[in-house]
């Protein structure tokens, strides 16, 4: 796969591009990815990328011309791309499934927006996909660009050195994960679980079967409509819902069980 992504902060991209997984399946050119500076596709002396909204309203536009002659320049280079992507709060929502579909394209082009808004003709006749990292505000699009390549380049086969951790995403099955623990056994006075140092291995996957779904229903009742669920996980469910005493559904927002947090609170903060 490659991928070339637009923006005006390519040495922010290229920063973040060369680090840790991605940055290593970069190194072994089982992706290719750079970034491209807008304005090296500009004309005028200035270099200048943006310009006021007709109609009027507060703050600047993206100009077409660049976007189309960078994204024209790389399909030159590399041969036609097999979508656009152009991050955008007024984007559909990047889901695994999403991040899944673009993973088996040949050739990705990414545009990071930037300012109120790039120029609707960019969107309509450039653009394939638009896309959002989720319902809050950002300054620009160069990190949810940067998120969209990570959840999709990990999925190209060779990325991640352990098919299995990939294959066993939660979010692949709709799940959240169950907690993890590692030495030592007692941390601070708290013990790890007894199931998690039997060795039973049956009893361990029913245990940590039970926290997924116990977790999943705690903190993301939503994702609990649409996952793909075993007879046995179902069967759980049914139990955890019969059961009385459920306990209720966090708030949303709600801060974490944290025992550093929660003595802040006492404090009266
Ligand atoms: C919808 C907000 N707009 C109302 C005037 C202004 C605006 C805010 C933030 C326009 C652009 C931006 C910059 N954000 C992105 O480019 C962006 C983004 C985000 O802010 N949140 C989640 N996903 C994305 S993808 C691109």
């Amino acid at each position: 796969m490659t991928a070339d992504v637009i923006t005006i902060f390519p040495r922010l991209v290229e920063a973040v591009l060369a680090e840790g997984v991605l940055g290593r399946a970069r190194a072994r050119g089982i992706v290719e990815i750079r970034a491209r500076d807008l304005r090296d596709y500009t004309d005028d002396r200035h270099r200048t990328v943006d310009d006021m909204p007709y109609g009027g309203g507060p703050g600047m536009v993206l100009k077409p011309e660049p976007l189309f002659r960078a994204v024209e320049a790389i399909a030159a280079e590399r041969g036609a791309p097999s979508a656009v992507v152009l991050t955008s709060p007024q984007g559909v929502p990047l889901t695994h499934a999403l991040a899944e579909r673009l993973s088996h394209l040949d050739r990705l082009v990414v545009i990071c927006g930037r300012y109120e808004g790039v120029d609707e003709r960019v969107s309509q006749q450039l653009v394939t996909h638009e896309v959002s990292i989720g319902d809050y505000v950002l300054t620009g699009g160069e990190l949810p660009a940067l998120v969209l390549l990570d959840a999709v380049t990990r999925l190209v086969p060779g990325v991640v050195g352990d098919a299995e951790s990939v294959a066993g995403d939660s979010f692949a099955r709709g799940l959240l994960d169950h907690p993890q623990y590692t030495r030592p056994a007692v941390f601070r006075g708290t013990t790890v679980p007894d199931v998690l140092l039997s060795g039973h291995h049956a009893e361990i996957e029913r245990w940590r079967r039970q926290a997924r779904l116990q977790r999943t229903l705690e903190r993301r009742p939503d994702l609990m409509e649409t996952a793909l669920l075993t007879a046995d996980e179902r069967r759980e469910l049914d139990r955890l819902q019969g059961k009385a005493g459920t306990p209720p559904a966090a708030e949303a927002g709600a801060p974490p069980a944290n025992r550093l947090l929660k003595e802040r609170r006492d404090e009266g903060d």
